[in-house]
């Protein structure tokens, strides 16, 4: 962390935050806004990093929403940790954390929700039912709440990043959003606030994604136009306990190519133990 990084300002409701946002556009700042769970890591810095370089002001808001988490998964153990958040939020020069409680972002007699249909389809939406809504549902929500002018987002959350692309232009939002590519551990991993749970064996077979996915667009790269082809070689080098998914999609729709004749990317969902992760890598055509 450099030497005097300040804390950020912690607003804690809606109606604090929308008032700062509507006093820093008065003062005629631009107000770049980066969404997250929380559990920070390099992957987050990098979007927030973005965010100080693309506004005068720069908002984090940290928020374990509960309405993309299906029944049986981690919501309750979802890894939190809020000092180390905000100190890692100042390094990248952080100016507010909105931190809000569910009862904000959702109060009583809440009943909107928001689908992006096409996009959330398939893929993680076809493993975790309402997960998009969610997602698409929060993210409307933080926006209309923050009124930020840009959005940073990672591509890992790939499907997310396309999903939220169209929720804006399809709301007319007039924010632009940002994407970024996945930051990763020196090996290969995909920085994730999930590998927490890994242990140090499950750590080392979680690799075999990042390494599947890289060898694929290897092939690719090498002249492989058989999408079949680099699915199964990159399915071959996977040592996981489950696939999700493993799909090699059109970059822009994120439906299932046959040939790989345009703008591709690669994506996984796999178990490694009780651990669910999701991985990515773009295919040149
Ligand atoms: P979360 O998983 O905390 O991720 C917040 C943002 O960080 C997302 O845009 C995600 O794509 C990005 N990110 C995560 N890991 C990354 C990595 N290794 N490299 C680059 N960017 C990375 O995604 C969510 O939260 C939620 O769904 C949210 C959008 C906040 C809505 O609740």
């Amino acid at each position: 962390m450099p030497p005097f990084a300040t804390a950020p300002q912690v607003l804690r409701t809606s109606a604090e935050m929308t008032a700062w946002s509507r006093a820093a556009h008065a003062r005629g700042e631009r107000i770049a806004f980066v969404p997250t769970m929380g559990a920070l890591h390099a992957g987050h810095v990098a979007l927030l990093e973005e965010g100080r370089r693309r506004g005068d002001q720069l908002v984090l808001s940290i928020f374990v929403n509960p309405t993309q988490f299906g029944p049986n998964e981690d919501l309750a153990r979802y890894p939190r940790d809020l000092p180390g958040d905000l100190a890692r939020a100042a390094s990248a020069g952080t100016d507010i954390a909105f931190v809000p409680e569910p009862a904000d972002v959702y109060p009583p007699g809440f009943q909107t929700t928001i689908e992006v249909r096409d996009l959330a389809r398939g893929l993680d939406g076809l493993f975790r039912p309402g997960h998009f809504a969610g997602v698409a549902t929060v993210v409307a929500k933080l926006f209309n709440i923050v009124q930020p002018d840009v959005s940073i987002f990672g591509q890992k959350d790939f499907q997310q990043l396309a999903i939220v692309r169209r929720l804006v232009v399809d709301l007319a939002m007039g924010i632009e959003i940002v994407g970024l590519p996945t930051v990763r551990e020196p090996d290969g991993l995909a920085m994730s606030s999930r590998n927490a749970y890994l242990s140090p064996a499950e750590r080392t077979r979680a690799l075999s994604l990042s390494r599947a996915l890289f060898a694929a667009r290897d092939r690719a790269a090498a002249g492989e136009r058989d999408a079949h082809a680099v699915v199964e070689g990159a399915r071959a080098a996977l040592e996981v306990d489950r696939v999700d998914y493993l799909e090699l999609c059109d970059a822009a729709t994120l439906t299932p190519l046959v040939q790989i004749d345009r703008p591709a990317v690669l994506l996984v969902a796999a178990f490694i133990g009780r651990t669910r992760l999701i991985d990515n890598v773009l295919i040149g055509a």
